[in-house]
């Protein structure tokens, strides 16, 4: 064994106090003792223990090298066929009170959780190694970030935890400093999913996750933490831990201004915080830069404005529809060090799934079988790659900023094949409060389930709300007061379809014409109609030059369906009802006055 190596090589149990702060190592001896593990690690996020961590999960089948010469240190996961997704109905949020986990979540006390959880973990590491991962979401020297400790007995979770966060000796640093951190407990147990959970106790910033190596399931800095825990501790704060993407736009004239988007899972955040503006706005000189594709943390700073923060270091993006075409910058992105999960590959090793766009063929699919296009496709659906962010020729220097960037726009936007239009304004921030809290979408492949359903997701929050959803909107409605320069809300959808099934508007690059509008209204440049809904623009209110859109999509997407909308409004307001006394008076007014006008 050489000096590396010994550096980072399991020491053996009970050798448990990797850290300074007592309450770390009396918890981390704790859970040893409950899931007895043959070995402990400490992780220091260093070069040398992810080569080790990568060379294990080589030699039992983990992780299988991809072609060094096109994708450099680049690597294939498959993971088990029933763990794929998010598993919402395996979800729980523990409270003392049922009340506060809201009709939005699934709820169970927290004696029954942590019982329940506990038996799942009693000696579920005999023969396995947990590793201990400090991190911090957010720049490392930001006051805005948080941090945790996950302990797992997956490699590759620690692989993964690394890119998307930062992990090791500067954030046990941090936390031994601060005191404080969110407990995270992952054990990937037998990948059973009738033994599989995904608890969380708000109340005690501690999480518990077993049965699922998946993403959103296991690393648990991610929507365990930065959105379920973070959105719990954000509205005790004062501030707001979203599922958006953050980018920043800048036009000819050098003026900068920074959007924030919530749209549910697989549908459009990755792609618009990466998007390159069509040929003719390249030449004007217009720029956009990503400051995160996923999660935003924000908080008014002394000038009153929300700055936010991208919580995250990666990105975990969904791979099915990557292309040169659709998101060039996704695709340079993930040319090396990069973990695909549940991609195909070709006969010479190079990953690839559907709508990859290339002249490449698939020799093998996610399964590690033979392809079959008549038996399943090449990708799973919810295929993805994780990557460090540093990577997207887009990153925005300012995403490592502290203080954050200052939100002009705040956007909303789902999934709709009929009614919703490509883009409206909302009023004033209770309309625009309400507009998120009415937000539909049809479900997509990112959760096990049926795709392509119509359901609320209030502001794309509805898996990842740690708490009751009307106590939610209150505190958004809170924002609304003298202190604070709110940022305008809108509304877009990317995905209205024509009388052929088609989609109507190009979306992807295109959408910077929308984006223009945005900025164009914040500055009060920009035109708009009022209707009962907010304030529409006409087609002739966007540059639309070069576009090729139908009689058809020119109608739908810069049109109002009143009948429409009043069946819209009776079920948003059904909604808010189901929700009960709690639900904000304010927001209830705001849909009555809707309705009325649209009658
Ligand atoms: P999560 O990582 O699950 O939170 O999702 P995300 O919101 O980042 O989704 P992503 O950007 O990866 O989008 C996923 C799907 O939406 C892919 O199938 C894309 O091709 C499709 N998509 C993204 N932008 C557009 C668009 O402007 N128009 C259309 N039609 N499809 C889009
Ligand atoms: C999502 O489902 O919204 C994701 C992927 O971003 S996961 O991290 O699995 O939640
Ligand atoms: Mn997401």
């Amino acid at each position: 064994m050489n000096a590396i190596t010994q550096d980072v090589a399991p020491t053996p149990i009970p050798n448990l106090n990797g850290s300074s702060l007592p309450a770390l190592n009396a918890w981390v001896a704790e859970v040893a003792a409950l899931t007895r593990p043959d070995a402990v690690v400490w992780c220091d996020g260093s070069d040398e223990e992810n080569a080790r961590l990568i060379a294990l999960m080589q030699a039992d089948g983990t992780l299988v090298p991809l072609n060094e010469k096109t994708h450099p240190n680049s690597w294939l996961h498959r993971s088990h066929p029933d763990d794929v997704a998010r598993v919402e109905h395996l979800t729980f949020v523990c409270t003392s009170e049922k009340e506060d986990a809201g009709p939005n979540n699934h709820w169970m006390s927290p004696a029954d959780g942590h019982d329940k959880m506990d038996a799942l973990f009693d000696g579920c590491m005999e023969g396995r190694t947990m590793y201990v991962i400090p991190y911090c979401m957010g720049p490392i020297d930001s006051p805005l970030s948080r941090c945790g400790v996950e302990i797992t007995d997956s490699p590759y979770v620690v692989a993964n935890m690394r890119i998307m966060t930062r992990i090791g000796a500067p954030a046990l640093e941090r936390i031994e400093r601060e005191g404080r951190f969110v407990k995270g407990l992952h054990s990937i147990g037998e990948l059973d999913p009738n033994r599989r959970f995904i608890m969380h106790f708000p109340e005690e910033l501690t999480i518990k996750s077993y049965g699922s190596g998946y993403g959103g399931n296991a690393l648990l800095g991610k929507k365990c933490h930065a959105l379920r825990i973070a959105s719990h501790q954000a509205r005790h704060e004062g501030w707001l831990a979203e599922h958006m993407l953050i980018l920043g736009i800048e036009n000819p004239q050098g003026e900068k201004h920074y959007i924030a988007a919530a749209f549910p899972s697989a549908c459009g955040k990755t792609n618009l915080a990466m998007l390159i503006p069509p040929e003719g706005y390249r030449k004007d000189g217009w720029k956009i830069s990503t400051v995160g594709d996923d999660i935003c943390w924000m908080r008014p700073g002394k000038d009153g404005r929300l700055y936010a923060i991208n919580p995250e270091a990666g990105f975990f993006g969904v791979a099915p529809g990557t292309s040169e075409s659709s998101n060039p910058n996704a695709l340079k992105s993930i040319q090396s060090n990069t973990i695909f999960t549940n991609v195909g590959v070709t006969a010479d090793n190079q990953p690839w799934w559907e709508g990859i766009d290339n002249d490449q063929e698939p020799a093998l699919d996610w399964r590690g079988e033979p392809y079959d296009a008549a038996k399943r496709p090449a990708a799973h659906p919810n295929a993805r790659f994780t990557v460090s962010a540093k990577q997207c020729p887009s990153y925005s220097p300012e995403a490592e900023n502290p203080e954050g960037v200052p939100i002009s726009a705040i956007v909303f936007g789902g999934r709709r094949a009929s009614l919703v239009p490509l883009v409206f304004e909302a009023r004033d921030w209770t309309h625009g409060v309400l507009v998120g809290a009415a937000m539909g979408s049809e479900t997509t492949a990112a959760a096990t389930g049926q795709v392509g359903v119509m359901r609320r997701d209030p502001m794309a929050m509805k898996p990842f709300c740690g708490y009751n959803f009307a106590d939610y909107f209150t505190h958004w409605l809170s924002f609304d007061r003298d202190d604070v320069k709110l940022p305008k809300i809108f509304h877009v959808n990317w995905f209205r379809k024509g009388s052929d099934g088609k989609f109507l508007w190009p979306g992807f690059g295109d959408n910077l014409r929308v984006l223009e509008w945005m900025i164009g209204r914040v500055d009060g440049k920009a035109n708009a109609t009022e209707t009962p809904i907010g304030y529409l623009p006409s087609d002739s209110d966007l540059n639309l030059e070069g576009v090729e859109l139908s009689d058809e999509a020119r109608r739908v997407l810069f049109g109002f369906d009143k009948d429409g909308w009043k069946s819209e409004f009776d079920s948003i307001g059904g909604y808010l009802e189901e929700y009960g006394p709690r639900m904000p008076q304010a927001l209830k007014d705001e849909q009555r006055r809707i309705a009325q006008a649209l009658y």
